[in-house]
């Protein structure tokens, strides 16, 4: 816009340039310069808002011509074009008149001669003050609660425009309600201000302030009409009967009333309050009542509010009861006791004035006078009041709380027993007195020691829950407010059965047992409850024997211990405890049955002697047939050691038959045996233990030891050390040979 309007002027300016310049294209050239150009303000650079402002721009101009040249002066606000004239003069001026602050801004002016042009300075122009707002309103005359329009308007300024509008009333000093609100593209800004109780003349008062520059410049503040406020209701009054000195038992009247304008559409509220209390109230109507006996209580202070839309009137009064008699006063000699003592009540009035008394127990009376006294049974606690009466007024005196107790019954102990205790299981005794009064407070004795103690707030029984491990005995002590020492119960014995855990089963001497001597077994358990069943097994599942015994230990005794008693031997044992699960069972034991010493040795002196016996028959033969060779040949020379190896190929070739049928030991032993020797193929060997033999035989056969010893000795050097079965064998071996010959 600025720039459009400058080149237009420029263009117009050119067009009036080359009109000049033509009578000097005809004669000679004349020359211009522009000296100066400058301006000045007036009255200065700071003007008071509504004087006259005067804008001077001033140019000096040298030339040759005789006449003085036009030129164009043009005049700028804030870098935009607001005036231009063509002038030959050397001022030209800009009248503002009534300075506003829009007026404030920098200002300069531009000359143009020909082509040439020049620029003044820039000038700072500031406009002090805002000029006085225009306050109006809707009305002159208002009610309480009503509303008045305050319209502020600038109407010489411009927007933005910053409005402060307060309120004020007229007798009294200082702004009762203040409101500021920015305008921002109007001069002037509407307020609505309701009109308060006690507002009787009020007014208002209105500035302006607008931003100038930098600065913030505030008008006056200017002062509307007066508005005369009227009273829609009265304050509210007080009106208390009786008048003077009100004594209990008088009826009170507290009456509030008040006056209503005509203007009012809709009565306002009344409502008459005590402390929080509203005791009274009435919607539509110009008075409230409250009526009362009066009593001490109702003194206080009474306030009496009414209440509109918008408009709140309070007033109070304060109400003085003279009291009749003083609050009674109810006793016990004793606030807890015994059931069968003696309880006694009184009632009484501080100053002892005539009244009529009842004493109530909660909401009975017991008692039509001062006093009650009885002999205390259970049902007699509660809580105790007394009435005192003189005439109408009834004064309650505050409560007694009285605590019969009832001595309490001696306790019952007792616990399921519908099935036995095993160890290890949780049993719940229970402890009881039925008669006696709460809260009673059980503790139970667990061997003398008290284990648990708890409080019942009823007669129902405390139960206890515990896990013995052995017999136990228990006891509860009941105990409650009664006077009598605490209640003993009588003992409950609890049997505990002791499962039986562990079983071991062990051989009275050595696991190896000699043949024909004693095998004794021992079953042991832990410590379990009797009777407990013990079972012997041989190997699996056959029962030898079986006993039901208080011991923690049972025995089974075989005596004569033969090859069959060997094997692998058990036992169970159980009691009533382990009736559900199934009875733990012992360790295998490994039972095994050898030969004595001493027959081993018999059998071998009884085959050497044989073999001896042979080699003597053989030795005669030879020399039988040695006789009867001096006719024939001697090819035949050697039958003698063949013979006996033969006859000792030909047993072994066999043997397992001839043992089983000459020695009725068990097959698995016997087969067993025979092996290490069919691989030997030396029928002679011997362990090292056979030398043992020597040492513990009897003395029976001493003499045809002494031989066989030797000759045993004699076979050891040849031993071969092999299984523990080697020396059964060896000795069932001979004892095969030894039966054949004695056959
Ligand atoms: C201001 O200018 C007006 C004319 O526009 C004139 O009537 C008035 O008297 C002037 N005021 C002063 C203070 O010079
Ligand atoms: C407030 O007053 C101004 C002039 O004094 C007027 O132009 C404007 O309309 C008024 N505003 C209202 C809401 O009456
Ligand atoms: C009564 O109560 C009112 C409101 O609570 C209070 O303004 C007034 O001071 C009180 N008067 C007295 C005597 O306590
Ligand atoms: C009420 O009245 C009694 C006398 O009747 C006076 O002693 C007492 O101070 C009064 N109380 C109040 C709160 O005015
Ligand atoms: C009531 O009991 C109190 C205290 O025990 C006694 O002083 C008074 O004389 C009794 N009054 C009557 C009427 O029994
Ligand atoms: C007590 O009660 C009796 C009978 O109801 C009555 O005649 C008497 O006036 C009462 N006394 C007082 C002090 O109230
Ligand atoms: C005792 O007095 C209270 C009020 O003080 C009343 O409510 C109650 O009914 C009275 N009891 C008897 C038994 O008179
Ligand atoms: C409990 O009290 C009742 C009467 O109150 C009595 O008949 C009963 O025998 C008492 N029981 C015991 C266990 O004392
Ligand atoms: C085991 O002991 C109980 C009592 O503890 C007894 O009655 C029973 O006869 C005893 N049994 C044997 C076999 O001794
Ligand atoms: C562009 C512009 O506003 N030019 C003004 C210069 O002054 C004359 C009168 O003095 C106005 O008529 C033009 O409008």
């Amino acid at each position: 816009m600025q720039l459009e309007w400058t080149q237009e002027g420029k263009m117009w300016l050119g067009a009036l340039l080359i009109l000049l310049l033509c009578p000097s294209l005809e004669g000679q050239e004349n020359s211009f310069t522009i000296n100066d150009i400058h301006m000045e303000i007036l009255p200065g650079e700071e003007v008071q808002n509504g004087e006259n402002m005067t804008l001077q721009c001033i140019v000096d101009i040298s030339t040759t011509s005789h006449i003085k040249p036009q030129h164009w002066v043009l005049f700028y606000k804030d870098d935009v074009l607001f005036h231009n004239v063509s002038s030959v003069e050397n001022t030209e001026s800009y009248f503002i008149p009534r300075a506003r602050v829009y007026d404030a801004g920098t200002y300069k002016c531009t000359v143009i001669l020909n082509n040439k042009e020049k620029t003044s300075l820039e000038y700072q122009v500031w406009v002090k003050g805002v000029s006085d707002p225009i306050v109006t309103l809707d009305k002159k005359e208002a009610i309480e609660g009503g509303v008045v329009k305050v319209n502020c308007s600038v109407p010489e300024e411009k927007p933005p425009i910053h409005f402060t509008i307060e309120k004020l009333k007229l007798d009294t000093k200082g702004f009762k309600q203040k409101r500021e609100k920015t305008s921002p593209n109007r001069n002037f800004m509407m307020l609505e201000f309701t009109v308060e109780e006690q507002d009787h003349v009020i007014f208002f008062q209105c500035q302006a302030r607008i931003i100038s520059g930098t600065h913030m410049e505030t008008s006056r503040a200017i002062k509307s009409e007066l508005v005369t406020v009227t009273e829609s209701f009265s304050n509210p009054k007080f009106h208390v009967s009786p008048e003077g000195v009100i004594t209990e038992g008088d009826q009170l009247y507290i009456r509030c009333t008040i006056q209503v304008t005509h203007l009012v559409q809709a009565f306002p509220e009344i409502i008459i309050q005590k402390d929080k209390a509203i005791v009274a109230h009435k919607r539509h109507g110009n008075e409230a009542t409250y009526s009362v006996m009066a009593m001490a209580e109702h003194n206080g202070n009474y306030t009496c509010k009414v209440e509109a839309s918008r408009i709140s009137k309070v007033s109070s009064i304060v109400v003085n009861i003279t009291e009749l008699f003083s609050k009674p006063k109810l006793e016990s000699s004793i606030t807890r006791l015994d059931q069968g003592e003696s309880l006694n009540l009184w009632c009484s009035i501080p100053e002892a004035p005539p009244a009529n008394f009842t004493i109530q127990k909660e909401n009975t009376i017991v008692s039509q006078s001062q006093n009650f006294t009885k002999i205390a049974s259970a049902t007699d606690s509660g809580t105790y009041t007394c009435n005192a009466s003189m005439g109408k007024v009834v004064k309650r005196s505050s409560a007694v709380q009285i605590t019969v107790c009832e001595m309490l019954s001696k306790p019952r102990i007792f616990y399921d027993s519908s099935s036995e205790v095993i160890k290890g299981q949780t049993i719940a005794v229970s402890c009881q007195s039925i008669n006696g009064t709460t809260p009673i407070s059980y503790h139970l004795l667990k061997t003398s020691n008290i284990l648990e103690s708890r409080d019942m707030s009823s007669n129902e029984p405390a139960v206890f829950k515990d896990n013995p491990t052995k017999d136990t005995e228990y006891q509860c002590i009941v105990d409650n407010c009664h006077s009598h020492s605490e209640m003993v119960s009588e003992v409950l014995r609890v049997k505990v059965i002791a499962p039986v855990d562990e079983v071991k089963l062990s051989i009275l001497m050595n696991a190896e047992v000699e043949f024909g001597k004693d095998i004794e077994l021992l079953c042991s358990v832990n410590e379990a409850t009797g009777p407990i069943t013990y079972r012997f097994y041989k190997e699996a599942g056959s029962l030898l024997y079986q006993i039901t015994s208080n011991e923690t230990h049972a025995v089974w005794y075989k005596s004569k211990a033969s090859k069959e008693d060997e094997g692998q031997y058990y036992c169970t044992a159980s009691n009533r405890a382990n009736r559900l699960k199934s009875s733990p069972q012992s360790n295998v034991l490994t039972v095994r049955v050898f030969l004595a010493a001493w027959i081993k040795g018999l059998i071998a002196v009884v085959v050497i002697g044989v073999i001896i016996g042979v080699l003597i028959l053989g030795a005669r033969c030879y020399i039988l047939k040695k006789a009867k060779a001096k006719q024939t040949p001697v090819e035949m020379s050697r039958p003698a050691v063949p013979l006996l190896n033969s006859t000792n190929e030909k047993m072994l070739s066999d043997p397992n038959t001839e043992v089983n049928r000459h020695y009725g030991y068990n097959e698995d032993v016997g087969n067993h045996a025979m092996k290490p020797i069919n691989e030997n193929k030396e029928p002679l060997t011997l362990d090292v233990e056979y030398t043992e033999v020597e040492v513990t035989s009897p003395e029976p056969y001493q003499g045809l030891e002494t031989k066989g010893t030797e000759t045993v000795y004699s076979e050891i050097r040849k031993a071969n050390p092999d299984f523990m079965e080697n020396r059964y064998s060896v000795s069932t071996h001979f004892i095969n040979i030894f039966k054949k010959i004695v056959h």
